[in-house]
Order: structure tokens, then sequence, then C-alpha cells
């Protein structure tokens, strides 16, 4: 059976792509978005300028002073955008088969759509045929299969004479289309990868940015990761490079943390011993560049949201209450990403759950309490305070009624949420990007913006900038408002 064909996109410095539709004027100046004193990213204006991703503020004003900064703290205009472009790259795949990772990147498993056009190019006596986007009309575009479209993240490029490098050859043409209709039909431009899973797709997509992308053919993995830190490879992370470094040096500093050092040293045995039979084998093929998870669809509401982490050994309450802490924050902003559209929620989770695993437990065996997910979640309090409340008044309860006894040792907390249901008198929302320019051209760029909330005194405003739908009584951020009186409108 032949590999999969992947394609993963990552939007160009996604905030500031997204400001840049609400302020025009942003995309001719060098500019950060700040989340409370970081600069959570910055155009590649910016960039060039010296100032960096993730760095503090006060760095990047010492650097590039006259910096105009945006304020980032609400992500309600980031995850629209985001939901936004992923469907509508979703219609272009066959069998809507994209997966979303976090806010700014998909994953497109095309394979279908590559070997259905394989058939048309070998009956083609011509490099240049024409691929079909679909299976049942004409919408396609020319292509040539003559050469990859974009770069390789070798030195060498796939292998026209075989039917895999054939394969990549077509899906970097499909990709190369796929991001010019996202560019002129929504405006983003991104990066893109294309290889035969999902690791080396995304990996290779990082090679060469912005607006980019870069083809990678499994054969050349091994050189291509060879001389990477196994840190920087997806799904081993700080955490397990750790461990992994640990247990051959004894050590994280100053050694060799390449992925040609750390296979010459680690096998398949050791990698099972030290991460289990699962986790051990997932990271072999990592390391190796045969990794197979399959792209996962992501449903429009998901049946439940699951954020989990594990240790060595967890004993004490105060470090449960922060690790509680931890995931709540993360599920919170999952949740946020997941059910909520234009500053409203779409769908609501019923049911959330703890659960846990004693570290003397065979893996596996989890033990786990539910209780109604409390309503302070689908307020318009800050996160924090959400956060703080649910781990406070269920989390905590949810823990104590799982672990009566005062000593306990855990290799596993997970925090979900289930039962998620469709919010009555809510449909898909979609058709706002590009289209709303709210900033009067004429007006002088002020070196701080502070996008508080949108569009001013409207005076059905509440104070904490939402406002009461008069038809079906939803609250919705101000700037959300006009894509939601679209939805009531007849079609
Ligand atoms: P790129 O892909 O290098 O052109 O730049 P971005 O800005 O798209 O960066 P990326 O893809 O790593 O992340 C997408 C967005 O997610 C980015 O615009 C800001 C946000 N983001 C990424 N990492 C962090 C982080 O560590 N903290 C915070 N607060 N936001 C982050
Ligand atoms: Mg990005």
């Amino acid at each position: 059976m032949s590999k999969p064909v992947i394609i993963a996109l990552d939007w160009d410095a996604f905030y500031c792509s997204v400001e840049e539709h609400f302020d025009p004027r942003l995309r001719n100046v060098a500019f950060a978005v700040r989340q409370k004193g970081i600069v959570c990213t910055c155009n590649y204006a910016a960039r060039a300028l010296g100032v960096k991703k993730l760095q503090s503020l006060a760095v990047a004003l010492k650097t590039v002073s006259d910096l105009i900064v945006v304020n980032g703290e609400d992500l309600s205009r980031y995850r629209d955008a985001s939901k936004e472009l992923w469907m509508f790259v979703r219609k272009m795949v066959w069998g809507g088969k994209v997966e979303r990772l976090g806010l700014d990147e998909l994953f497109l498993d095309v394979s279908d759509m590559i070997e259905y056009n394989l058939e048309f190019l070998r009956e083609s006596q011509y490099d240049d045929f024409f691929f079909r986007l679909s299976r049942d009309d004409e919408t396609g575009f020319s292509c040539t299969s003559a050469a990859v479209a974009g770069l390789y993240a070798t030195q060498n490029m796939p292998d026209l004479t075989t039917e895999d490098g054939l394969r990549l050859i077509l899906a970097s043409q499909l990709c190369q289309h796929v991001r010019s209709r996202i560019f002129t039909e929504k405006g983003y431009t991104s990066s893109g990868g294309i290889s035969t899973g999902k690791v080396l797709a995304k990996m290779a997509g990082a090679v060469h940015k912005p607006n980019v992308q870069t083809v990678l053919d499994p054969v050349f993995a091994s050189e291509f990761l060879k001389e990477k830190d196994i840190g920087c490879i997806p799904g081993i992370g700080r955490k397990y490079r750790a461990n992994i470094l640990n247990s051959v040096y004894g050590s994280v500093d100053d050694v060799d943390a390449s992925v040609d050092a750390i296979i010459r040293l680690v096998d398949e045995t050791k990698l099972i011993g030290l991460f289990g039979d699962f986790l051990g084998k997932k990271i072999y093929h990592l390391l190796h560049g045969t990794d197979t998870t399959p792209v996962n669809p992501t449903p429009d509401i998901p049946t439940q949201i699951s954020i989990e982490d594990t240790f060595g050994s967890l004993k004490t309450l105060p470090d449960v209450r922060s690790v509680l802490h931890e995931l709540m924050t993360l599920l919170y902003e999952r949740m946020q990403i997941d059910l909520m559209s234009f500053g409203t929620w779409t769908a609501h989770a019923r049911t959330i759950r703890l659960s846990l695993r004693y570290r003397a437990a065979a893996y596996g065996v989890r033990t786990s309490k539910s209780d109604a997910v409390p309503s302070v979640i689908y307020s318009a309090a800050e996160k924090e305070e959400i956060v703080r409340a649910v781990v406070n008044k269920t989390l905590m309860p949810l823990f104590h009624k799982l672990v009566a006894e005062p000593r306990f040792d855990l290799a596993l907390l997970n925090v979900a949420v289930v039962n998620i249901e469709k919010q009555p008198a809510f449909a898909e929302i979609t058709g706002f990007l590009g289209k709303r320019q709210r900033v009067n051209d004429e007006t002088e760029l002020p070196k701080r913006i502070e996008f508080e909330t949108e569009d001013g005194d409207d005076e059905d405003d509440d104070e904490e900038g939402y406002q009461t739908c008069e038809i079906c009584g939803q609250r919705s951020l101000r700037f959300a408002v006009e894509a939601h009186r679209r939805f009531h409108e007849p079609e």
C-alpha cells in the first residue's frame, strides 16, 4: 500500500495577519502583538529589525523603540479567523480530512486526491496535465509533474521516476493551489510542508518561511533529521528530551542531543523501557522519521475535550492543585477554540471529569469522577478567575472524592469535558475575514494601538463590551455583532 500524502499548513505570523485584517494600515509597518509583557508574535517586518517571537516586550522596545504594539489578549478574533480558515480549507479536501492543531496549523490528508490524479498523469503523455479537485466536475487547475512547486527540505528533490516521488510532486502542486486560494480569497499567507506523515510535513514546512512551501521525500528523512536536536521533533519536546538525555548521559547539559547521536545510543527496547510500550515505540518512530500517526479530522464539535499530564511521582495536595490549575487553563483555552465562534459559545459541555492513575496501577488503569460543568465557565469573567473557581469548587472536591487517603502517589491527571451539545439558535457563521475594515485610513496610526473592543458607542452595549441580540437574546462581543446579525438575515 502506498504511503499517505500529507500537507501541513501554518499561517504566517498568524495573530499579526488577523490584526492586519482589522487595521490594514498595519500591513506597512513593523509591529508586535503582545499578551501581558510578552511579544507573543511579531510580523516579518519587525523580525527583520531584530524583534523575536516570545521576547519580553521591554527587550523588543529596546531593539525597535518605535515598534507598534497591538494588544492581543482577547483571543476571540484569532479563534474566529482560525475557524473560518479551517472550514475554507476543509471544503477543498476530499472527505474533509483536515485536522486542526491549535489555532494556526492544519494537516490535510490528500492521499485520495493524489491517487485519483495520478491515474490521469499515467494516461497523459505529457508533463502538463489537469489536476482534478473533484470527481464529478471539472474544477481544478493545470499543473506540471516535471518539477516541485516550492522548495525541498534537503539537498535532494523527490525522485520523479518513482511513484512516491511523483505523489509528492503532485501534492506540492496541490499545496500551491490551496495556499494561493487561501491568499486570494481570504488574504492569509501560509507556509506549507509536504511529506508522507504529519511530523515530517510539519517539520518540512518550518524549513523555509514565510509564504513558502517545502517538500520532504521520506527517503531523505534521516538526512533531514540527523543534525536536529531531538527536542525540536514535535511529539518529543522538552520533557521527553530531558528523560532521554538523562537516561543516556545522566545529564541534559553540554551533551550531544542530535537525532544522529541519540539513535546510535538508544534502541527501541530502551525507549520502551523508559516510556512504556506505546510511547516508547512512538518516540522510536519519531526519531527515525517513520511515525505514521494518521490525520484525525477535526469534527465541527468534538465529542470531548481532554487534557492530561503524566508524572514520575505526584504526592502532595499543593502539587495536585498546581497541576490542575495548569490543566484547567489549557482545557479552558481549548474549549474556547473548539466551542466558540464570534465571541459566543456555540456549544456547551455539560459534564466535567477528573481522572487519575496511581503510580502503582497498571498502565491504562484510571479512576474517574464527574460533575456538572459549573456555569462560571460560560460567563464573561476573566480566564484566571474562571480557572481558579473551577479548580477550587469543582476539581479539588472531585479529587478529594477520588482520593480519600492522605498519602497518595500519582502518575497521571486528566481533566476532560464531555456531553458536548450544540447551543440552540446558533448556526455556523462564516465570511467575515477580509470584509471588514473598521479603521478610517485617514487617521494617524497610533504608536500604541489598544484594541479593547470594537465599534465604540452602541447604545445597547453593556459594561463588559457585550451586546444582546434583539432577536435571539444571545450576548456577543461587539465586534461579532455584525456577523451575528447576518446569521439572522434570510439567505
Ligand atoms: P510564524 O508561523 O513563525 O510565521 O509565526 P506565528 O506568529 O504564526 O507563530 P506560530 O505559528 O508559532 O504561532 C501561531 C500564533 O500562536 C502566534 O501568532 C501567536 C500564538 N502563539 C504561539 N506561541 C505562543 C506562546 O508561546 N505564547 C502565546 N501567548 N502565544 C503564542
Ligand atoms: Mg504560524
